[in-house]
This record gives C-alpha cells, sequence and structure tokens, in this order.
C-alpha cells in the first residue's frame, strides 16, 4: 500500500488532514511493507553477527534512503502541507549502544545488506537504551531513555526459547527489525527480549532491582558493572543473548539440512568484542547434547567462530569469576574446564590459560583459542595486539590474527546528514560513489576548481547555521555561526583526552584576558556520555560545563572564544554535529583508541583532523598526507614504552612547564571554583597532577602548538577549502562496504 491508502484505511483521513504523528505511523508502515518484499532468498550460509549493542539510531529517514523513496516522500508531504523534518523529530532514537562498537555494529548491518550478503544481527531488546543524560547543577545526570512505543521498528515473532540459568529459566522471544540494504536487500537484526520485564522497577534516575531477574534482564543496556549485583546481571544478559543466538543457529541450519557436524558450512559467527564469548561453550554444550563427542563438538565451534577485539585497555578486558559462572550458568562450567585443560596440556605459559590463578575466566582467551579468525579494527591496534597485548597468543596462533580496518555507513553519514554535500558530489562525479565509495576519488581532480571550494565553503557555512539553530531550539544556546567549528564528541574517557582539550580552553582562555585575541573566533564543542559510576570522567564533564559558563559570562572572551558541551550526545545529534564540524578533534593518547570512526564521518564530511597517531589516525594520516592533516604527540611506541618502564611522572611536567601549571591551577582557581564544586575540581586537578594516567602533559605544548597552526591556516579560505575537498575525496576507503568486503572476502566466505 502507498501512504495514501494507509492513511486512509487507518485513519480515514487524507494526507494532508493527518497529524505528524499519523504520517509516521503510516510510514512506518509503508516501509515494513517494502522492506518485507526485499526480504533476501536464503542461501546455506549464513553470517550472525551478535553483538550486546546495535547503536542504530533513528531508523525512518535510513530506510527511505536506502528503499530509493527519500526525495518521492519528502515530496508528497511537501505537496501535502507536511515536513519530513518534522515527522523525523517524532521517532525516538533507539540508543541500543554505549558508542563506537555498537555503532559499528549498526554500520556493518547496512553494508552486509547493501552488499546483498546472507547474515542477520543477533543482540538484546533493551527497554531502556543508553541513560539520557541531563545537565543538572553544572553535571551529568542519568534519567531512563524509553524507546518502544506503540509503532516501533520492531516486529514480534513466533520463536521463542527456554533460557535455563543457575536459579531459574525465562523464556526468551524474538523481535526483528528490518535492515533495509541501499538499492538491495532486506535483512533482520533478531532482538531477544524476555516477556517479564517490569519497567516499572526502575527506582530514582536509573537505579533499580538489580537482583529479579526475571523483571530486569533485558530493562537496560547494560548497567555499569560497579557492584556484584550489577556484574552478575551483565552475565546472565550475555549468557541470556549467546544461548538465544545458538539455539537459533541450529535450529535455521538444521531446517537447511545442515549435519551437525557440518555447521560451518551452515554457520559464521562474528563475536563483537568478548561479550558474545560464552556462544563458544554453550554451542558447545548444545552439540554434545545433541551427540556429538566434545572433541568434536569444540572442533565444529571452532571452525564456525570468529572474534573482533576492540580494545587493549586493561581494564575493559572482560574477566569473571568462576564463581560467579558457577551461580548464574552453572552448565558451561565443565565446558570451560575442558576448554581450559586443553590448553594447560598443549602450553605451559600461563598467560595463554584460560582460567588464571585468581580463578577468574578470560573471555578474550577463549575466542582467541576457539575461533578460527581474531581481527584488530585498525591497522595500528591489530601490529599492537601481534606484537604487544597478545603477542604470546600471536606465536602460536600467527594465522589467525588479521586486521580489518573500521568503516561507516555512507548512506547515514553522508547521504542522510549532508544531502547538500551529497547534491554537490552527484553534481561533480555522477552518483555511482553512493555504492561505491572509491569513486569519490575523482573530486580530486576539482582542487584547484575555485566555483566548486567555494560550494564546499558554502554548503559547510550552511550546515554550521543549521546547527546553530538546533542548538538553540533544543538547548537554548546560541551559537555564533562564524566561528571556527572545533568538535569533539565521544565518549568521555580519560584516554579520549576531553581533559587535553579543556586545559587547551582554558590556555585559550587566559591568552585572550591577558590580550591575545583570535583571528576568526573559536566554538568548542564537546559531546559525551560518562559511564556513571567513572567518577574522573563526571569531573570533567563538570569542569567543561563551568568553562563553557564562565566564558558566556565574559563579554572580554565570548565573542572570540565560546564553548558548549551538548546535552545528550547521540546518534542524532552527531548527524547535525559532523557536517557542521571544520577542526575534528582525535586526541587520544596514542595505542589507546584502537580505531575511531567518528574520525572517518568527520573527514567524509569536510572537516580537518586534529589528532594523535593512533587508531584509524594513522591511515587518514597516511591517505590525505601531512597538508591535510594536523598530527601532534608521542608515538604509541614512546607511550608503550612509558607504561612499560613506568618512567612517566606528571608532576614534573607540572613543575617544570609553566603553561601546564598556569591551565592546571585554573581547574582550581576562584573563578571557576565559584561556579562549581570544590570537591570535583579539586579531585580532578589532583589525579592529573599526582597522576594523568594517559599522559596529556608530554603532549600539550605541541597539542597547543598544532592546534594554533590549523586555525592559522584556516584563515586561508581557498587553501582550507583544499584540505576539506581532499579528505572527502580520499575518505572513500573508510566505506564499511570496503570492510565487509574484506571480512567477507578474509572469514566469513559467503
Ligand atoms: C566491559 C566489561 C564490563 C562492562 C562493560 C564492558 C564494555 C562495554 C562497552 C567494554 C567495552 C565497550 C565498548 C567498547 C568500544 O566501543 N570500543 C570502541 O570500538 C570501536 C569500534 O571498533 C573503536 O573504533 C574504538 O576505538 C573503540 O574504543
Amino acid at each position: 500500500m502507498n501512504l495514501l491508502e494507509i492513511t486512509q484505511a487507518e485513519f480515514h483521513k487524507n494526507i494532508s488532514e493527518c497529524s505528524n504523528q499519523e504520517i509516521y505511523y503510516g510510514l512506518l508502515k509503508m516501509v515494513q511493507e517494502m522492506a518485507q518484499q526485499k526480504k533476501a532468498a536464503p542461501a546455506k550460509k549464513k553470517l550472525y553477527y551478535i553483538s550486546a549493542e546495535f547503536l542504530v539510531g533513528k531508523l525512518l529517514s535510513n530506510n527511505l534512503i536506502n528503499l530509493g523513496i527519500y526525495e518521492e516522500v519528502k515530496q508528497l508531504l511537501e505537496e501535502n502541507g507536511k515536513k519530513l523534518s518534522e515527522i523525523e523529530e517524532l521517532e525516538k532514537e533507539p540508543s541500543l549502544g554505549n558508542g563506537g562498537l555498537g555503532r559499528l555494529a549498526a554500520c556493518f548491518l547496512d553494508s552486509i545488506a547493501t552488499l546483498g550478503l546472507n547474515g542477520d544481527g543477533v543482540g538484546l531488546n533493551y527497554h531502556f537504551g543508553l541513560f539520557r543524560q541531563v545537565f543538572e547543577n553544572r553535571a551529568q545526570a542519568a534519567v531512563p531513555d524509553p524507546w518502544i512505543t506503540d509503532q516501533s521498528w520492531l516486529i514480534k515473532t513466533d520463536v521463542t526459547y527456554p533460557i535455563t540459568f543457575g536459579d531459574g529459566t525465562v523464556t526468551a522471544r524474538m523481535y526483528d527489525v528490518n535492515v533495509t540494504g541501499y538499492d538491495s536487500t532486506t535483512n533482520k537484526l533478531h532482538l531477544f527480549d524476555v516477556e517479564s520485564v517490569d519497567e516499572s522497577i526502575v527506582k530514582e534516575g536509573i537505579s533499580f532491582d538489580k537482583e529479579d531477574i526475571e523483571k530486569n534482564l533485558t530493562l537496560f543496556l547494560y548497567p555499569d558493572d560497579s557492584d556484584e549485583a550489577g556484574r552478575l546481571l551483565r552475565i546472565y544478559q550475555q549468557y541470556f543473548m549467546v544461548s538465544s543466538a545458538a539455539r537459533l543457529i541450529l535450529d535455521e541450519s538444521v531446517a537447511k539440512g545442515c549435519k551437525l557436524y557440518d555447521l560451518a558450512d551452515y554457520a559464521v559467527i562474528q563475536i563483537n568484542d568478548t561479550h558474545p564469548t560464552m556462544v563458544i561453550p554453550e554451542l558447545i554444550r548444545l552439540l554434545v547434547e545433541r551427540g556429538l563427542t566434545m572433541d568434536d563438538a569444540i572442533e565444529v565451534v571452532s571452525n564456525c567462530c570468529a572474534y573482533t577485539n576492540h580494545t587493549i585497555l586493561a581494564e575493559a578486558l572482560e574477566k569473571w569469576p568462576m564463581e560467579y559462572l558457577g551461580k548464574v550458568v552453572p552448565q558451561l562450567i565443565p565446558i570451560i574446564e575442558v576448554l581450559d585443560n586443553k590448553v594447560r596440556r598443549k602450553y605451559e605459559d600461563s598467560s595463554l590459560y584460560i582460567i588464571d590463578k585468581e580463578e577468574r575466566v578470560h573471555m578474550a582467551h577463549i575466542d582467541i583459542h576457539y575461533s578460527y579468525s581474531v581481527n584488530g579494527v585498525a591497522s595500528l591496534h591489530t601490529d599492537i595486539l601481534k606484537n604487544e597485548e597478545l603477542n604470546g597468543f600471536h606465536n602460536i596462533y600467527p594465522e589467525k590474527f588479521n586486521n580489518k580496518t573500521n568503516g561507516i555507513t555512507f548512506r547515514r553519514w553522508l547521504l542522510h546528514s549532508n544531502p547538500q554535500l551529497t547534491e554537490l558530489i552527484t553534481s561533480l562525479i555522477g552518483d555511482d560513489f553512493k555504492k561505491d565509495a572509491k569513486q569519490l576519488k575523482q573530486l580530486l581532480a576539482y582542487k584547484e576548481d575555485k566555483v566548486v571550494l567555494e560550494k564546499l565553503l558554502a554548503i559547510k557555512n550552511t550546515k554550521k547555521r543549521e546547527l546553530a539553530k538546533a542548538l538553540q531550539e533544543k538547548q537554548g544556546i546560541a551559537l555564533n555561526a562564524d566561528s571556527i567549528f572545533d568538535i569533539q564528541i565521544k565518549r568521555l574517557h580519560e584516554y579520549k583526552r576531553q581533559q587535553l582539550n579543556a586545559l587547551y580552553v582554558i590556555h585559550k582562555y587566559l591568552e585572550i584576558k591577558a590580550g591575545k585575541k583570535p583571528t576568526t573566533p573559536i566554538m568548542v564543542i564537546f559531546g559525551a556520555k560518562a559511564a556513571p559510576a567513572y567518577i574522573i570522567a563526571q569531573d570533567i564533564i563538570h569542569l567543561i560545563l563551568c568553562l563553557q559558563e564562565l566564558i558566556q559570562k565574559d563579554p572580554e572572551v565570548s565573542p572570540y572564544l565560546n564553548v558548549v558541551m551538548v546535552e545528550n550526545y547521540n546518534v542524532t545529534w552527531a548527524e547535525k554535529l559532523i557536517p557542521a564540524c571544520d577542526i575534528s578533534e582525535q586526541i587520544s593518547l596514542a595505542s589507546k583508541e584502537a580505531s575511531g570512526t567518528g574520525n572517518m564521518k568527520f573527514m567524509l564530511n569536510g572537516a580537518v583532523t586534529l589528532g594523535t597517531e593512533d587508531g584509524a589516525n594513522v591511515e587518514i594520516h597516511q591517505l590525505v598526507e601531512d597538508e591535510n592533516i594536523y598530527i601532534f604527540g608521542e608515538s604509541s611506541d614512546t607511550v608503550v614504552k612509558r607504561y612499560k618502564d613506568g618512567s612517566y611522572n606528571a608532576k614534573k611536567y607540572y613543575e617544570e612547564n609553566p603553561a601546564i601549571q598556569e591551565a592546571v591551577d585554573f581547574i582550581t582557581s576562584e573563578a571557576v571554583v565559584k561556579l562549581g564544586d570544590k570537591v570535583r575540581l579539586e579531585r580532578l586537578s589532583k589525579e592529573l597532577i599526582g597522576k594523568d594516567w594517559f599522559m596529556t602533559f608530554p603532549d600539550f605544548d605541541e597539542y597547543v602548538k598544532t592546534r594554533e597552526q590549523a586555525y592559522a591556516d584556516y584563515e586561508n579560505r581557498m587553501e582550507w577549502a583544499k584540505k576539506m575537498l581532499v579528505n572527502i575525496a580520499k575518505a572513500g576507503y573508510f566505506s564499511s562496504d570496503r570492510t565487509i568486503e574484506e571480512y567477507n572476502r578474509d572469514i566469513w566466505k559467503l
């Protein structure tokens, strides 16, 4: 049915008579029908991309684009006096992810469907996604963010499984979300849920009774793991997810005629970080239950599974105490012991064991021993895995290790978020780039074309004004759209070093106070949520919010420098922020950011990167070359060495570098303390001087210098526009279509 037929059948109204809500419902229904009709024909071998997070973002526009009817629908609505952009506003964003890993999974689903590959996502149907962030008293407060409404993208299925834990059984039900490919077929995202979840158990903020599993299992995207109940709940969630997935995989494979011995001909499982690792022992358990010997089951499963590592941060590597696993999933204990024993019999090196001396299970070790592929997510990251973090494993399984540099879907991060740029590109090189991102290279032919460069600048200007308007409407903040937009948006984490950016802001503030004024005003924009239990991260948000207010109220400084922290940064905000950006802050401590994917989205939209040689920045640097990127900071080798020999001494930098001292002292100065919370500010300053675990001080001088150079270069608008153009032209490599082609070529072989 077309939209008019739907509105007539459902509401007995013509389109022009419908409310926006009714039109949203009509479009949802229409899209679901069209998507269903494009379901791919079942192929023998299928990919199951299991992930605890799928940060899909709003789906309406994306689906309209992928189904090829965006323009048509937009026009139809206009003819009826309606605006698609206003209807989009009504959709709730499903925030079923924390950040990069979850958004990557969503980009991958788009590319898998676009390439027509037979592959579905499998995850959890959290009733509340990542918390909604509100600022109260210049600090972050977290409130639940329900996203499931009567009219949602979820389709309830008849598929149910009983899932048994140490203390009882729950019923898992599968819900499906259609994943439309661009000008291609439709795949599925399967989200499992328990029917007994009770949203009313949420008390203040996002706290809730963590004991009552039946009521809370899929209530929240994993809660912080700072207490035992929270950690146990996470194990419940993980097992619930992978046990459901394992049954689905076996059911679908057997239905296609699979004899369990040749499961690997029917199913490949991509394990997205260690969160789904229990799928390995669980599948082994189910195969043994169905008659395979333990040894055969282990071999079959190992030939089905591939593991992606997304981090080298020690604190993020999951290690579950045997005691916890024994409580939640006692049925897996004997299997994990067999897996560990096999390793012990073969290797003397205890760093390779699955169960350590303290009786903790190293989830990544299960993955590495019992998968056929282990990949990192950018070339530097994979090198660090091979040569440092997982070196012992690389020595015994060199053939398993491979790199798959991350990518992003251009449908959301260009076509949807920047239609103006999309149109300009199309007018210059046609529209093949939408499916073949390499074609963007053709833009290099326009590097000296003044008319094109002027147009690029004009589009950037438009996107800045659109962002300013949105921030005015949603947060009551007035931006000067003629400023340089310098943006850092990503999870708040010390290794990402928002604190370094904040120290720069202080430095600049003091400079302006002393009479040194920038030529073009600078607008520093932050967007970041911090884990509720991560105190220092909360303190950094507090500092930024204090600086925002301090500067805003200072007429000497605010004409030249401003700081804005976007409230509740999410995918929807990212779609508005990225196209408006001039300078993309990618300033992690070298070696710590596995890849980053925001860096790619910014580049694609004509922002120039200011960054360290970390993650995929390294590859961006190689592609755009020195004159189109601003690189600073110590190398990952130096950083790794500093950690190894424990030679870093923050206090020494603080004492010996007056610029650092001045900036750090300002955090606890009267001007800031008057606005803020003394306890928080003093804790942050003490943390920096006494520890600075992510080594901001050694990079400070060079960061300031490089940032100044970028601002100076910005003044030559034509030269800057060339940098923008080169960045856009070279972004093709970072299409997730390329990444997925490589996964398929090297790992999945669908
Ligand atoms: C672990 C244990 C207990 C509770 C939570 C967690 C946990 C949760 C989320 C550990 C890690 C995550 C998310 C990690 C993540 O988003 N990593 C990012 O992945 C991106 C995609 O590969 C990379 O681009 C980023 O560099 C990386 O930080």
